[in-house]
């Protein structure tokens, strides 16, 4: 097991105050220790944290391109099978690089099995570049790609079920996870490095700045997109789910509140309508992943 009292990534990097992703980096390598290497994507966590000639990672750390890092995993993880070494092979991508451009390649890799950890940090646009929305934005968000006006309520197209889409590829092991429970993150981190084959999971990471809130807000609000059922933590062993967590929860308004993106859904009055369709795909997520506590009457 690894030493977790290691700092693997340094601070000192060039993130915003309160950079869920920044954190959730810090936690995936308490997880894996020394004997990895991370693959990264384009995007904002490539960008703060390696500056040429600064960098933050004190494990072996490649970055390609914007949609290939599985297959560059892909590549590594042969390699080092054939010379008979057990690095860890783990990507750290955003959500962009893994619902939309990396499609292809991580399909193959799935398909074909290879022994890595593929992790995306979903910060649910893409923020490097400007917020655009990506496959991962939820419904209604407002980003400079899917604005909100006279004529638009932001983003009019459901988050991608990429967990679902990977279990069906076949993963033994995929789960999401979220920066509202740092040690859930380490502990799925550790099972996903252990299990043979390639596997995938998914972290809630909010973004400061993409979502419109104060830094000091980020545990906060990664804890409310639970507790409202917009995001769910679960895992899945081949294909099947065989843990959600559980809450009491609350209506979907005060998470949407809390963030500039969803503004307009409550200016100049609260858009009851909208809102009760985002409250459906709460409703539903609870459903579909058995998350409400019921008390006993
Ligand atoms: C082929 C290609 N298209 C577009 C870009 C520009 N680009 C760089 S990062 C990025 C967005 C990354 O989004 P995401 O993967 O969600 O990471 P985030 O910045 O949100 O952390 C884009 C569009 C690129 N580098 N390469
Ligand atoms: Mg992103």
């Amino acid at each position: 097991m690894a030493d977790k009292s290691l700092e693997l990534f340094e601070s000192g990097h060039r993130a915003c105050g309160g950079c869920a992703p920044a954190l959730a980096a810090r936690l995936i390598l308490k997880a894996t220790g020394e004997n990895t290497i991370v693959v990264a994507s384009t995007g904002c966590m490539e960008v703060f944290s390696t500056p040429y000639p600064e960098t933050a990672w004190k494990v072996p750390w490649i970055h390609s391109l914007f949609e290939n890092a599985a297959a560059v995993a892909s590549g590594i993880e042969v390699s080092l099978k054939h010379q008979g070494r057990d690095e860890n092979v783990i990507c750290i991508c955003g959500d962009g690089a893994t619902f939309d451009i990396g499609m292809l390649c991580i399909s193959g890799a799935f398909e074909r099995g290879h022994n890595i950890t593929y992790i995306c940090y979903d910060n649910e646009a893409y923020m490097n570049t400007g917020i655009q929305r990506s496959g991962a934005t939820p419904y209604d968000a407002n980003t400079t790609t899917s604005p909100a006006g006279k004529n638009s309520y932001g983003n009019q197209m459901q988050k991608k079920d990429m967990p679902q889409i990977l279990a069906a590829h076949g993963a033994p092991y995929v789960a999401t996870a979220s920066t509202a429970y740092p040690n859930d993150i380490v502990k799925k981190v550790e099972r996903a490095i252990n299990t043979p084959g390639a596997c995938y999971i998914q972290i809630h990471t909010p973004c400061c700045t993409g979502w419109g809130f104060d830094g000091s807000k980020s545990i906060s609000i990664s804890k409310q997109a639970i507790e409202c059922g917009l995001w769910v933590n679960f895992e899945m062993v081949d294909g099947v789910v065989v843990k959600a967590k559980k809450v009491l929860r609350k209506p979907v308004d005060e998470y949407l509140k809390a963030q500039k993106r969803f503004r307009h859904l409550f200016k100049p009055t609260p858009n009851t309508e909208e809102i009760a369709k985002i409250q459906a795909i709460a409703d539903r997520n609870a459903e579909k992943y058995d998350i409400d506590i019921k008390l006993k009457e």
